[in-house]
């Protein structure tokens, strides 16, 4: 087991990850996101989600746009700029919390920067859109790179690996490089299996399992387990219902080091941990 204390640079400021777990909060302010879908999509909703996710303990609020359900169709650019902008731009003003942007989009991450946000969590790793590594480079901001096979749209069709933990980690690191070729210092990177983006639940399982080995990375690990099918398929129970899985997945993961946790129940995790 490793409980390394890793570095990570954030708008100019060093923090050192691992000794206190940080909470990454969940606001998807979008008609269909699997677990909350249509209940942030009114901007002073979501902001006041956002500042009670803050005061129970998140570290971060992940702010998106976009539903990356398995299934689910992209936004046009546009529509998830309306979404999101006046959320950011209100939660600027009212937290000091860090405020990141979930969006594989670089005219979406820039909008986002610009009014005050201080990364970019994309679920393609920069692979979604040319632009976005530069983006990211450019604004100084900080990034979480995830791992996802295939698209939402296709992921879940059947996927396979003939070594799960060594395929991630191998395009972790890749990942990893090609930023830091486009100009974003690894300082600056997070890394993150993408529990349910192409993994069937026991993949999911054994990443959970084994997750200590991506601290061979040298990135703090970010997982995102909250409120997923995968933990449904056990409880046999929908996504509102699935707390004691989401908090089974948190404690766990921190006895294995894991650095962040983006979890939709901030309240019930943070007690938990
Ligand atoms: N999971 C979701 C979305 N973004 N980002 C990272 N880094 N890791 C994750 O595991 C992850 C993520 C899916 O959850 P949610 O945002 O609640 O749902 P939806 O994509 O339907 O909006």
């Amino acid at each position: 087991m490793t409980h390394e204390t890793l570095p990570l640079r954030i708008r100019g400021q060093r923090f050192d990850l691992g000794g206190r777990v940080w909470l990454m909060g969940v606001v998807n302010v979008t008609p269909d996101s699997f677990s909350d879908g249509g209940l942030y999509l009114d901007p002073a909703r979501a902001v006041d989600r956002a500042l009670e996710m803050a005061f129970e303990g998140a570290d971060i609020l992940d702010i998106g746009g976009e539903s990356t359900r398995p299934g689910s169709q992209p936004v046009p650019e546009t529509e998830e700029l309306g979404r999101v902008l006046p959320v950011i731009r209100a939660l600027r003003k009212k937290t000091p919390a860090f405020i990141s942007v979930d969006t594989a989009k670089a005219g979406v991450a820039r909008a986002a920067l610009d009014a005050g946000a201080d990364m970019v969590n994309d679920t393609t790793a920069f692979r979604g859109d040319p632009a976005m590594a530069g983006v990211v480079a450019r604004a100084g901001a900080a990034a979480v790179l995830m791992h996802m096979r295939g698209t939402p749209a296709t992921m879940q069709d059947d996927p396979r690996y003939d070594d799960l933990v060594g395929e991630i980690r191998g395009f972790l690191a890749e990942r990893v490089a090609a930023a830091e070729a486009a100009g974003v210092p690894a300082e600056r990177l997070i890394v993150d299996p993408g529990l349910g983006f192409g993994k069937t639940v026991d993949h999911n399982l054994e990443l959970l399992r084994r997750q200590a080995e991506f601290h061979a990375l040298g990135r703090p690990l970010l997982l995102g387990f909250s409120r997923k099918a995968f933990l449904g398929a056990i409880l046999d129970r929908p996504p509102a219902g699935r707390l004691e899985g989401t908090i089974a997945a948190a404690v766990l993961s921190v006895e294995r080091g894991a650095h962040i946790l983006r979890v939709h129940d901030v309240g019930a995790v943070a007690r938990a941990v």
